[in-house]
C-alpha cells in the first residue's frame, strides 16, 4: 500500500485507506490531506455511493440531528438556520478581478479569509468525501467532482442528486473540488468563495444551494469552462414534448417562475441544469444532475399531480424548511391542506398566528422550503436522461415572471434575435430563492444573474458563436405565464400546455404565426384549435387579444433599459447592440 501522509493515515480506518489506495491518485491524496490539515476533522469517511454508504450517511444525519425522521420511514426533514434559507448573494464571491454584475474579491484576500474561517472547523466531527460525475458516468463529456463536507445532510442530498462515480477517479486528476463546513452556523461568518481554477469553499451555511457544491456552485465553474471551451452550461430544464414525435427542448426560467411546472408537462430529463454541446453539428443536451431540489411552496395535488405523487409515495424524500407536524408528517403553504394549529418550523416551535420580533407573521413553511428527490421517482422521467450522447435540442424557451409586458409565448426570428432579445434581455420578478423584496423586477439574463462567473460580454459572444457553428440551430421562444390586466392574470396554470403544444406544432410545420416586431406569435385559429385539442376548452377572441396584443410601450422601455445595460459592459460584442438596435421599436 502507498504511504499516505500522516494527517490522512491517522483519520482513515484501514478499510478506508485501502479504498483510497485503489484509486492510485496522488493528486487526490494531496488535496484531501491539505483539507484535513486545514479543517482538522476527527475521522474521514469516503463515500463510494454503495447502498451501505447511503445507509451510513442517513444514519449519521439522523444521529447528529441534521435530519429528523418522519412518519414515512423513507422521509426525513432538515432545517436550515432561520437566516440561511436561500442563496446568499452578499456572501458569495468569485475570487477574481472585477466582473460586471458579479460579486468578486481579489483571490489572495478572499482565499485568506475563507481558509481562516475554515481553519479547525471540523474538529470533533467526521469529514465525508463524495465522488461524483456531472452527467452520465459513461459519457465522454462528463465532469468529475469531489465533495468534502462535515455535513451528512449534504452528502445524503448528493447521493440523491448526483451520480456516484468513485471508480472514475482512478488515476484521474481532472475533477472539480468542493469544500464545505457547517462551521458554527454563524451567519456573519458565512462565506462562499469560488476559485475558477476549480475549487469552491463554503462555510457557515447549510442551505443546499450554498452547501451542496455540485449544484449552483459547480454551475459557476462549469459556466466558466464552457465559455472557454465553446459549449453551454446553463440554468435550464430539459424536457421532451410530444407532437407527432418527441421534441427535446430546454427551458430557462428564474427560480419560482414556472420551470419546475413546465418540466412536469413533458418527458423529464432535467428540471434545473443543462450542459449543451455541439456534437457533429447538432446541439446535444444532458442533465448534470440525477435528482431534483425543488421549491415546495404551492405544490398541490391538482396543479402538480406528478410531484405530489413523488412526495407521497414510498421513495426517499428530504424535506427542508417545511412545517413538521406533531404527528410526524409535514405541511407546506399552498398544498391545499388545512393549515395545522402548531408544529416545528425553520424558526423553532410554531403556532398559528406566531409573529417574529418585528410583529410580522411567521409562515408555517418558508417560501423557499424545498424537497430533495431522485429523478427516478418521477413517472414522467425520460429514460434518455442517461443517454451518454444527450438529446438533440430543437427549441429553447426563455421564460420570465412579468406581470406587465411580455406576451405568453413568442418565437424569435433567428438564433441571434432569440439569444439577445429573449435570453439576454430577461427581466423577471425576484424569486424567493433569493432573500429580499420579492416581486421586484430584476435583470436576469438567461436566469443566470446569480450564477454568472464571467463577463456577460464574453458569455454572450460564446453563445452567439455556439449557434453559428451548428448545422441546425434550435428555435428560440420567450414565455411568460404571469401576464395581467387590470382584472388579474390572463392565463390559467394549465394554459402552458397549449404554448408547449404550439411549439411542437411549429417544429412540425403545423402551426402558422403572425410576424410582429418582437417575433412570431400564434394565430387565433391555431390557438382555438389547440385549446380545444389539448385542454378541451374554448378560447375567445377577447382572451387572444388581451394576451397577444403587443404592449409596445412596455417592450420599448424594456429594450431601452437592456441596451443601456449592455452599453455599460465593456466587452459586449457589437452584434448584441446591433440586434438590440434593430429591436428598438
Ligand atoms: O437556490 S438554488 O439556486 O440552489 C436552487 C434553485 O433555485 O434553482
Ligand atoms: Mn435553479
Amino acid at each position: 500500500m502507498e504511504v499516505f501522509p500522516e494527517s490522512l493515515r491517522g483519520r482513515l480506518s484501514s478499510s478506508m485507506l485501502s479504498k483510497l489506495n485503489q484509486l492510485n491518485n496522488n493528486y487526490l491524496v494531496t488535496f484531501l490531506s491539505s483539507i484535513v490539515e486545514l479543517c482538522e476533522p476527527d475521522s474521514v469517511y469516503l463515500v463510494e455511493g454503495t447502498g451501505e454508504d447511503l445507509e451510513y450517511v442517513k444514519r449519521r444525519a439522523l444521529e447528529n440531528g441534521e435530519e429528523i425522521p418522519l412518519r414515512n420511514r423513507n422521509h426525513t426533514i432538515h432545517f436550515d438556520h432561520p437566516l440561511d434559507q436561500a442563496r446568499a448573494r452578499e456572501d458569495t464571491f468569485i475570487l477574481s478581478g472585477k466582473i460586471p454584475f458579479v460579486n468578486t474579491k481579489p483571490k489572495e484576500e478572499g482565499l485568506k479569509e475563507v481558509l481562516g474561517i475554515l481553519k479547525g472547523s471540523m474538529r470533533n466531527r467526521e469529514m465525508f468525501v463524495g465522488f461524483y460525475s456531472l452527467g452520465p458516468v459513461n459519457s465522454k463529456h462528463r465532469i468529475l467532482a469531489v465533495q468534502v463536507t462535515d455535513s451528512a445532510y449534504v452528502i445524503h442530498s448528493e447521493l440523491m442528486l448526483y451520480r456516484s462515480a468513485f471508480k472514475e477517479f482512478r488515476g484521474n486528476v481532472n475533477f472539480l473540488r468542493f469544500v464545505h463546513s457547517k462551521g458554527t452556523q454563524d451567519i456573519k461568518k458565512r462565506r462562499i468563495a469560488i476559485d475558477l481554477d476549480g475549487t469552491v469553499y463554503s462555510v457557515n451555511t447549510t442551505y443546499a444551494g450554498n452547501s451542496v457544491g455540485l449544484k449552483k456552485l459547480a454551475l459557476r465553474l462549469t459556466l466558466n469552462m464552457a465559455v472557454k471551451e465553446g459549449w453551454l452550461s446553463e440554468h435550464m430544464a430539459i424536457i421532451g414534448i410530444d407532437g407527432e414525435r418527441t421534441h427535446y427542448i430546454t427551458a430557462s426560467f428564474p427560480s419560482g417562475s414556472g420551470k419546475t411546472s413546465t418540466s412536469m408537462l413533458g418527458k423529464l430529463i432535467s428540471d434545473d441544469l443543462a450542459f449543451i454541446r455541439n456534437v457533429e453539428g447538432s446541439p446535444r443536451a444532458w442533465n448534470p444532475e440525477s435528482g431534483v431540489f425543488g421549491i415546495i411552496h404551492g405544490i398541490n395535488s391538482r396543479d402538480d399531480p406528478i410531484i405530489w405523487e413523488v412526495l407521497h409515495q414510498n421513495d426517499e424524500v428530504i424535506f427542508s424548511n417545511v412545517l413538521l407536524k406533531p404527528d410526524g408528517t409535514v405541511y407546506w403553504e399552498g398544498s391545499g391542506e388545512p393549515e395545522p394549529e402548531k408544529g416545528v418550523n425553520f424558526a423553532g416551535e410554531w403556532w398559528k398566528g406566531k409573529k417574529d420580533e418585528n410583529g410580522k407573521p411567521i409562515p408555517a413553511s418558508h417560501p423557499n422550503a424545498r424537497f430533495t428527490v431522485r429523478l427516478t421517482s418521477f413517472r414522467n422521467l425520460d429514460p434518455r436522461y442517461e443517454d451518454p450522447k444527450g438529446v438533440e435540442v430543437e427549441a429553447m424557451i426563455f421564460g420570465v415572471k412579468d406581470y406587465n409586458t411580455l406576451v405568453p409565448i413568442a418565437e424569435a426570428f433567428d438564433w441571434g434575435h432569440g439569444v439577445i432579445t429573449m435570453g439576454a434581455s430577461m427581466e423577471s420578478a425576484r424569486t424567493s430563492a433569493v432573500l429580499g423584496k420579492s416581486d421586484e423586477m430584476e435583470f436576469n439574463p438567461m436566469a443566470l444573474l446569480d450564477f454568472i462567473s464571467v463577463s456577460l460580454g464574453k458569455y454572450l459572444s460564446n453563445y452567439l458563436d455556439f449557434g453559428k457553428r451548428l448545422s441546425k440551430t434550435p428555435r428560440i421562444y420567450s414565455a411568460n405565464y404571469f401576464l395581467k390586466d387590470e382584472k388579474g392574470f390572463l392565463n390559467s396554470k394549465e394554459d402552458k400546455r397549449v404554448w408547449l403544444r404550439w411549439i411542437a406544432d411549429r417544429l412540425e410545420g403545423k402551426a402558422d404565426s403572425i410576424r410582429t416586431p418582437i417575433g412570431y406569435i400564434p394565430t387565433y385559429d391555431d390557438l382555438f384549435r389547440l385549446f380545444s385539442q389539448v385542454l378541451g376548452k374554448g378560447y375567445s377572441r377577447e382572451s387572444y387579444e388581451a394576451q397577444f396584443t403587443i404592449r409596445l410601450k412596455g417592450y420599448k422601455e424594456k429594450f431601452k433599459r437592456i441596451k443601456d445595460i449592455y452599453l455599460s459592459i465593456e466587452d459586449t460584442p457589437s452584434e448584441v447592440i446591433e440586434i438590440l438596435d434593430r429591436q428598438l421599436l
